[in-house]
Order: structure tokens, then sequence, then C-alpha cells
């Protein structure tokens, strides 16, 4: 830094590599994922993040991988769940808190490789992905309770009483997500669990540092870093926001992830609430409204199977996203900010209407200073009339053609895309 020859001071300026923009927008076009926690805990149907210790005793808990056998795994199946969602990627939650891998690691011995259904979940969903076309991404946390070099050993141990080695617990995650990388070629990283004392913002850059020299297309969430994940920050790491059980705020400018689950839980549990086909929908065209994505959680059963309400609700978001998929896909967010009533979406000069109820005969948006509205109607075809003297107002039918959520198409007359937030 304090060198006065440009050539060593290039040479000390460490340059920090990032992730190519055009993959981060890639990935940000896709819109809509499936999260998927696994893993033994499935077999008491307690939380995968925070039951260790907690509802589980640690002994039951670590023992719990001997007799995890989901025997109806089938990859296909779960892809397919996926892809009938009209979902465009998968994350599977290869390592959560409390240590367990779902692929049978080099660098540690509690995976699946020594359980009795000994195959590799990871691998068989990789494939599975490919061979349906949807893009493949890994969940990996930052902690591990489970691993004797990490400091902290339960959800409640902030005291950091028990000796551990953070070189050698970083060391080893490094060469796990190596394995990860370079044999299953995940899209996208999901860190978590950066909350922890023994993370630091310097790990976060270390081990992000290290996925681009694996490969530097991979995007990164921003739980590699410190700090509040619905913002950029100090302490940030990663290529974009992760609010986590909440739609994220409408931003044009930084990208943003929201992770929701189907029901309450995350890893499955027996008889939990699920969400109705109009929350789920809802929650989709806020999200997209909101310029973000939605990583929407399903837990599977301890068989390995999804269960069956969870699949027909996704195959019900899917076959609206048939219909109307082209309001969210590859769209922007916005202009108007998503609110109980409506979201909106736009891409060239069209703006979409994702309209939720009628709150009266017309629908009434506030004015977009210089453009015009050349046509309205329903994305699903009969067209509408409308004015827009004082304000955008279009009148409606008696009943919405979609009692859940609704599409309205707006053409306008300039690029859409460039008008600002209203
Ligand atoms: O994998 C799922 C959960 O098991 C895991 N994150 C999701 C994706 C999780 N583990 N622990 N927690 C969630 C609870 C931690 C919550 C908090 Fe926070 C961490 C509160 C504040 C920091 C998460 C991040 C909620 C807000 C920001």
């Amino acid at each position: 830094m304090f060198t006065v020859c440009g050539a060593i001071a290039q040479q000390s300026t460490p340059t920090f590599l990032k992730t190519p923009k055009d993959k981060i927008d890639q990935f940000m076009d896709m819109r809509f994922g499936m999260f998927i926690h696994f893993g033994p805990v499935t077999l008491r149907g307690t939380e995968i993040g925070w039951s260790r210790n907690q509802q589980v005793a640690q002994d039951d808990y670590d023992s719990l991988y001997k007799e995890f056998n989901p025997a109806l795994f089938n990859a296909d199946a779960w892809v397919k769940a996926a892809k009938d969602a009209g979902m465009k990627y998968l994350t599977i939650t290869a390592k959560h808190h409390d240590g367990f891998c779902l692929w049978p690691t080099s660098y540690s011995g509690y995976n699946i490789s020594n359980s009795p259904f000994k195959r590799d979940i990871v691998g068989e969903l990789a494939k599975a992905c490919k061979k349906q076309g949807i893009v493949f991404c890994i969940y990996c946390t930052v902690l591990d309770w489970h691993d004797a070099d990490y400091p902290i050993h339960n959800p409640n141990d902030k005291k950091f009483n028990v000796k551990g080695d953070m070189r050698a617990f970083v060391n080893r995650m490094k060469n796990e997500l190596h394995e990860l990388i370079t044999n299953y070629k995940p899209t996208m990283l999901w860190f978590d669990g950066f909350w922890e004392e023994p993370w630091t913002k310097e790990y976060g850059q270390e081990v992000y540092q290290y996925i681009k020299t694996v490969d530097p297309s991979v995007v990164i969430n921003n739980r590699l870093g410190k700090g509040d994940p619905t913002k950029f920050s100090e302490g940030s790491v990663g290529d974009y926001l992760t609010p986590e059980q909440q739609i994220g705020k409408l931003d044009m400018v930084n990208p943003w992830e929201s992770c929701i689950t189907i029901c309450n839980q995350w890893a499955w549990k027996p008889n939990d609430s699920m969400k109705s086909l109009k929350e789920c929908l809802q929650t989709l065209a806020k999200t997209a409204g909101g310029n973000g994505n939605l990583l929407f959680n399903v837990g599977p059963m301890m068989d390995g199977r999804m269960e069956a309400r969870q699949v027909k609700r996704l195959a019900e978001i899917g076959s609206w996203l048939k219909q109307n998929g082209t309001a969210i896909y590859s769209t922007k967010g916005g202009p108007y900010k998503p609110n109980d009533s409506y979201a909106t979406t736009r891409k060239g000069n069209k703006i979409y209407i994702e309209l939720f109820k009628k709150d009266g005969a017309m629908l009434t948006l506030p004015a977009i200073p210089g453009i015009k509205i050349t046509k309205a109607g329903w994305l699903s075809g009969n067209a509408l009339t409308f004015t827009q003297n004082d304000g955008i107002k279009i009148n409606l039918p008696d009943t919405l053609p979609d009692e859940n959520v609704s599409v309205i198409e707006l053409d306008i007359d300039k690029n859409a895309e460039l008008i600002p937030v209203i």
C-alpha cells in the first residue's frame, strides 16, 4: 500500500474477485426456486436449525443418522415437483448447523455414506436437475455444532467454553466447498449461520475469494459475511441480500432473494400448517413486484417423499405460472411498490399488475409522469377500458378472472424499465 513503485503497489494490492454481473442477473431472472431442508432430524420432526440440544438431546440427535434411511427418496420426483411448480432452480441443504453432510465427503465421517441409506443425495439431485433443466444450487452453513474444531457446540453456548480451532475448521470448510463445487457444479452457494461469534467478515472474504478461484461464476448469497442480511453494510460479503421468512422491500439496485417456508418449519414437521394457494401466489407476486426472487421451502418426510398435499400446492402454483409466468420471469419489480391490493412488474414497454382483490369498480393507480398507456387488458386476453387523465383508472368486471391473483397487462409508449419507482 505504501510502496512508491507502481508495479509493486499493484502486486501488493490484491484484487477482490467478484461474481460477474451477468451471472447475478441470470440468477435473478429466474425469480422462483425451491429450497429443500432435509436430514436425519426428520426422524424426530423437529427443526433442523435449532432442535439439537433443545427438543432433542445431543446424543440422541447425533445418533439419528445411524437409522436415517429415506428409502423412498427419488431425486427425479423432487426435481419434477419443483419443475411442476414453475420453479427454475433448486437449493439443497448439503450441510446444516447440525453438521450432517448429505454427500459422501472425504473430510468428515458424519455423512450420508455412513447412514443405512448410503446414497449421495446431493449428487443424485444435481444429476436430476441437469436432466430436467433445473438450475442446481447448494446450501452450506458456516457454523457446525458437531465439528470438534468449531468453538460452539449448541445454539445456547455463547461462552466459547469448548476448545476449538477456527483455522482448521475454515480450511476444512474450504476443502468441503471444493468437493461440492467440482463434483456437483452448483450455480449458487447459499451460506447461513454468519451470526455466531467465531465467524468473522475476514473468514467470509477468504472463503469468497477461495470459491472464486475454484469457479469464478458461482453466485454467492450475502450470509458469508456479517451484519443484517437484508442490507449491504460494512461486514457484507456476497452477491445478494437474503431476507428470511419475510418479503424483501422493493429495491431496484441491490439483488435479493426471500426464503420463505410453504409450512412453518424448515424441516418436515408432522401436520404442520400449510400456506393457502392465495398466500403462496401473493407472496410470489409481491416478491417479483419488489424486484426479488422467492426461494420457497419444502421439507420432505423421513421416508424421502415430499408430502402429497405440498406437491399438490406446488403444482397449483405451477399452473398459475403457466398462465401468468410472462408477468414474473425475467421481469423487473415496480414501478409501484407492492401493497395489499396489488404488485407490479415490468419488462420492455409492458407493465403487469398482479391484482389480489377489488377495492371498488375501478382499479386506481397514481399517474406515471411522462408516459401514455396505449392498451390495457387481462394477460389472459380480454381488453379493459381505462382513463388516464387524472391518475390511471381501470374498469374492473364484477368478478376478477382469477380468485387468487389476476394479471393485467398495460402497453405503454416508453420503456417501462426506465420509470422511477412511484
Ligand atoms: O435454514 C433455515 C434456518 O434453519 C436457518 N436459516 C434458514 C434459511 C436459521 N438458523 N437459525 N436461524 C435461522 C435463526 C436465526 C435467526 C437470526 Fe436472523 C439470525 C436472527 C437474526 C440473525 C435470520 C437472519 C433471521 C434474521 C436474520
